[in-house]
């Protein structure tokens, strides 16, 4: 059995994690049977972050290692129908998602100071005092000190969402009127695109999200399709 380690669902979605949410969602296209173990505490995965897996007496760390290492045993690649330059735009629209449009959102929940109350409250605001008063307040400080070595949080507001507006218009560009981002059916990278693209258009607490998305009504109608066809 395949034990897919991640954090609670939380925010109206499955995962609040984009990392997390791609994998499951991929897990689902794939079809193979996996169980869940939720946690709150990334420290106890082999590299610190969820989401990971643990199959065949191994556990492995990152969502792309998880699918390289479950595609190779079970010989399955959503990628078989690809051109060689469709291949090289996927691997392109995977790094904007999670290299790019990722610190983003993080920055818009854990580093502005205009969301992160409502966000904080939904994911912690349930925990026992004092625990509920402490840990948002140490786990932000680490993502904060995260985003400034990235370098995200060295630019005003202003400048990140201007730069994830363009990101935006870039996803909206790509997916076009298709139904996944390489056509009629789903290809690898839309579990990717969905985990990253159902935070920004999914979730109804205050965000930054809404006004940035709204010119582009596609992705919101790709993440409902593709949370109504896997997490129906
Ligand atoms: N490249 C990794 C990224 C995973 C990642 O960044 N996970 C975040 C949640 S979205 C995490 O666990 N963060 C906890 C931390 O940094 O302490 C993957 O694809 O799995």
């Amino acid at each position: 059995m395949i034990e897919l380690y991640q954090f609670h669902p939380s925010l109206g979605l499955p995962n609040m994690s984009s990392f997390c949410l791609k994998l499951e969602t991929w897990l689902r296209m794939a079809g193979l049977p996996y169980e869940n173990h939720y946690t709150n505490d990334p420290r106890e995965a082999p590299l610190g972050k969820l989401p990971s897996l643990k199959v065949d007496n191994r556990l492995i760390p990152d969502s792309t290692l998880c699918i390289d290492y479950l595609k190779h045993k079970h010989d399955i690649d959503f990628d078989r129908h690809l051109t060689p330059e469709q291949k090289a735009q996927s691997h392109v629209l995977k790094a904007l998602l999670e290299d790019r449009l990722y610190f983003a959102a993080l920055y818009s929940r854990w580093a502005d100071g205009r969301y992160w109350p409502q966000f904080r409250d939904s994911l912690f605001g349930k925990l026992p005092f004092p625990v509920r008063k402490v840990l948002p307040q140490v786990i932000q400080q680490k993502m904060k000190r995260d985003l400034q070595g990235q370098g995200t949080a060295k630019h005003s507001p202003e400048q990140v969402y201007a730069f994830a507006s363009q990101d935006v218009a870039v996803l909206s560009a790509l997916l076009g009127d298709k139904a996944y981002f390489f056509g009629d059916e789903p290809s690898e990278i839309d579990a990717s695109a969905f985990g990253l693209i159902a935070q920004l258009t999914l979730i109804t607490d205050n965000s930054p999200w809404p006004p940035i998305v709204a010119p582009y009504p596609n992705l919101r109608a790709y993440a409902e399709r593709m949370r109504q066809r896997y997490f129906p």
